[in-house]
């Protein structure tokens, strides 16, 4: 079949929409309409060239939502006209890494997804004769998808398109930093570096858990209002701070924050928000995907006294167990999506959400099929 895509064929250029080839659906694999998609700040990276696995010419996209259209041979877990989200980490449940319960890292077919194919070792796209990767196995912004049965997470049909894709990447993984990395606890003490659409809700997710204090830092001085919408309790611009922003941080929370957490990309950033942490106990969780290249530091005495760094990969949350749960928790009025969208595009004007990304503008644009 045809479907209508926006390609990145070399990185560093805008996206072209054109009309791909796509087949079918082979062993394990379903085909998707996806009917909305978020632009994540890990698209803008990986067009960038920024991403070491980054492959061209591709499909990115990995935070949408869709139909299941047709269902490939062995496939009985979903089937055609379920709603689902396309998981860019599945979740086999066969995989050592899914029987160990400590890890949301499904390692099945990770390989072949890093090389921008389907597990068979093949790609569904081509444009022209000429093979067209996949991205993180999702590939959203391709108005129809192939992804593996193990990827897709059937959600609540009554749950809009526009709002539940966001739970495809942004949404899960700021609140699941909180409640699957971190576990903060109701009282907790908490700082977010980066007020974008990952930190907005690493802070819906420290309210939601009922931290007692949570400071937002970002060097864009709007995002003040955006976290105070979701329960960010102090605001601090650091280009406003006229010494250290470590030690202003510290001071603000009482010797450090008991969590902080990283939504920037910045490896300095990365290092302020470990050292942030309160001596003895503080524990600092790295989102921010940082460039090809770059590598994270500190002094070992800011580990010796006691502080803990770790990282999350979508919030830690298991694709088909976990997306579904997030689903739910907007539809009952548990957490917020709507107020974090902020520009609904059609795939023609892919480029322009790109485009407010860098310039600070939106939060979440989506684009709508
Ligand atoms: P975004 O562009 O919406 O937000 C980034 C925010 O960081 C912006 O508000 C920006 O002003 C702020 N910022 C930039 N530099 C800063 C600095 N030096 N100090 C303080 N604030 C600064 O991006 P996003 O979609 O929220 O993504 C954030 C990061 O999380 C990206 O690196 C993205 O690749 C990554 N990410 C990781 C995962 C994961 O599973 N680990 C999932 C999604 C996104
Ligand atoms: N491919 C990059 C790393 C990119 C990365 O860390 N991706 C996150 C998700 S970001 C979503 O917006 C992730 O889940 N990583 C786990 C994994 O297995 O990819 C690189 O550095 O090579
Ligand atoms: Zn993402």
């Amino acid at each position: 079949m045809k479907t209508r895509a926006a390609v990145a064929f070399e990185a560093k250029k805008p996206l072209e929409i054109v009309e791909l080839d796509l087949e079918g659906p082979q062993e394990g694999e379903v085909l998707v309409e996806i009917m909305a998609t978020g632009i994540c700040h890990t698209d803008a990276y990986t067009l960038d060239g920024l991403d070491s696995e980054g492959k061209f010419p591709s499909v990115l996209g990995h935070e949408g939502a869709g139909i299941v259209r047709e269902v490939g041979p062995g496939v009985t877990s979903v089937a055609v006209d379920d709603h689902v989200i396309p998981a860019y980490i599945p979740e086999c449940r066969q995989c050592k890494s899914c029987l160990s319960r400590k890890t949301n890292l499904c390692t099945s077919i990770r390989d072949t997804q890093g090389q921008g194919l389907m597990p068979n070792g093949t790609s569904r796209f081509s444009y022209k004769g000429e093979t067209i990767y996949h991205y993180m196995g999702c590939s959203t912004f391709s108005n129809f998808v192939v992804i593996p049965e193990i990827a897709a997470a059937k959600i609540d049909p009554s749950a809009p398109f526009e709002s539940a894709c966001y739970c495809g990447c942004g949404v899960t993984t700021g609140v699941g930093a909180v409640i699957n990395t971190a576990d903060v606890e109701a009282g907790a003490t908490v700082i977010v570096f980066g007020l974008g659409g990952i930190g907005l809700n690493v802070i819906q997710g420290a309210r939601m858990v009922g931290a007692s204090q949570i400071v937002g830092v970002d060097i864009n001085s709007d995002r003040e209002e955006w976290g105070r919408k979701f329960g960010m309790t102090d605001f601090v611009n650091p280009k406003d701070v006229s010494g250290d922003i470590v030690a202003h941080l510290v001071a603000l929370t009482d010797g450090g924050a008991d969590y902080t957490f990283d939504c920037t990309g910045n490896t300095d950033v990365m290092r302020q928000a470990l050292e942030s942490c309160h001596r003895g106990w503080g524990e600092s969780v790295i989102i921010g995907v940082a460039e090809a290249g770059k590598e994270i530091a500190t002094r070992p005495f800011q580990l010796v006294t006691g502080r803990v760094w770790k990282g999350t990969a979508f919030g830690g949350a298991r694709g088909r167990t976990d997306i579904p749960k997030i689903v739910d928790w907007y539809m009952n009025g548990k957490i917020e999506i709507d107020p974090m969208i902020t520009h609904k595009l059609s795939l023609e004007e892919i480029n322009k959400g790109f485009d407010l990304m860098h310039a600070g503008e939106s939060i979440r644009s989506v684009v709508v099929y």
